[in-house]
């Protein structure tokens, strides 16, 4: 099987992606993952494979009944947001041992130096780092083995994402230097679309995010129409109308981030956006947008708290879903162990 998924230089298109149960889903994962998921599953190019990853939301403490909840709700996310877990792999991470094992190995191959640079650590951790988990150090060499446990070319994420894919690329090389071999492919970053990077509503210098204390800096997926129109009513911008061209918006975070989304959800370009509203003030434009996010995000929202009835067959789904994962991971990380002169059973 793995020979069928690697055969030298001809690795298939396989894209593989995840978002942690850390929270409800947010705008920012929306527009920033999500959405591009669903586009690249429908786009039928690739096999896609779509991981709540658990194992990484507990790099900061989860209440268990909490990561739960989180997990089904955002696996009930993905489906309502389009993805059909008989076309796309579904499924959460700890389901799937390949991922931890391969982890393991990728921290002996990732050097200390590379793990020091990653920001999102420095972030995450703040002033107390001798407090925070080894987990949430060695974050990104468990997503690189998320990623390269299925031989996956093609990851979709949001700008955050870019220097831990960096470093999942490193690491693909020095295990391929380092044993002789091209077994592990080098992968391709998909950040695309006009809201790549979604802001926080209350600081538009801060990412929008499911763990940030404020629930009024984020639209969350759950939001009714009410709390989302408020949201965006509060939302921080400045007194200036909107410029004639995007180079207007150049100091003023607030306003490009509102002007990114609305380009986002209408499927449009931030160019074509102010364009339209070139002149108008917040006033105007503040509740067209929460016209066009309600349009958008009702239905999603709708389908969410359907789905979240089921428990059971949402179980079902990730677990069927784990079977067919498993199905790719294992040879791929039976190979991996063989590569590194690891004795385990001879199949029978
Ligand atoms: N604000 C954002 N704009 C665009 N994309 C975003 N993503 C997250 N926030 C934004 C993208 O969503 C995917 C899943 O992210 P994650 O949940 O695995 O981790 P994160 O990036 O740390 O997201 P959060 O919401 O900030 O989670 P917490 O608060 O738990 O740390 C990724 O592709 C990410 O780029």
């Amino acid at each position: 099987m793995a020979d069928a998924v690697h055969t030298g230089e001809g690795h298939q298109r396989r894209i593989f992606s995840g978002i942690q149960p850390s929270g409800g889903l947010t705008l920012g994962n929306y527009l920033g993952a999500l959405k591009r998921f669903v586009e690249l599953q429908e786009d039928g190019a690739a096999e896609t494979i779509y991981c709540v990853v658990d194992l990484h939301a507990i790099t900061v403490w989860q209440d268990p009944a909490a990561l739960t909840r989180a997990t089904r709700e955002m696996t009930a996310g993905f489906i309502a947001a389009g993805i059909d877990p008989a076309r796309s792999i579904l499924f959460n991470q700890s389901q799937v041992a390949a991922h931890a094992e391969l982890g393991w190995i990728f921290s002996c191959v990732a050097r200390i130096g590379w793990l020091n640079r990653m920001t999102q650590f420095k972030d995450k951790a703040g002033k107390n780092r001798e407090a925070a988990s080894v987990g949430l150090y060695a974050y990104p060499t468990l997503m690189a083995a998320d990623i390269l446990v299925y031989h996956a070319t093609h990851v979709p994420v949001g700008e955050d994402q870019k220097q831990h894919l960096e470093l999942t690329r490193d690491i693909a090389i020095k295990f391929n230097n380092d044993t002789g071999t091209e077994f592990f492919p080098v992968v391709e970053p998909v950040i695309e679309g006009a809201a790549t990077r979604v802001m926080s509503l209350r600081d538009g210098t801060k990412k929008m995010s499911k763990s940030d204390p404020s629930d009024m800096s984020r639209i969350n997926l759950t939001d009714d129409a009410d709390t989302i129109a408020q949201k965006i009513r509060k939302a921080r911008t400045d007194p200036d109308p909107l410029p004639e061209a995007l180079a207007g918006l150049d100091r003023r975070p607030e306003a490009r981030n509102l002007v990114n989304i609305y380009a986002a959800l209408a499927g449009s370009t931030p160019e074509a956006v102010v364009a339209e509203f070139a002149g108008q003030n917040f006033a105007a434009f503040k509740p067209r947008l929460a016209d066009l996010a309600v349009s958008v995000l009702a239905p999603i929202s709708t389908e969410m708290g359907r789905l979240v009835q089921e428990p059971g067959e949402i179980d079902r789904i990730l677990a069927r879903g784990a079977e067919r994962a498993a199905a790719l991971a294992n040879p791929i990380l039976d190979r991996t162990k063989d590569i590194l002169g690891m004795i385990r059973a001879p199949k029978p």
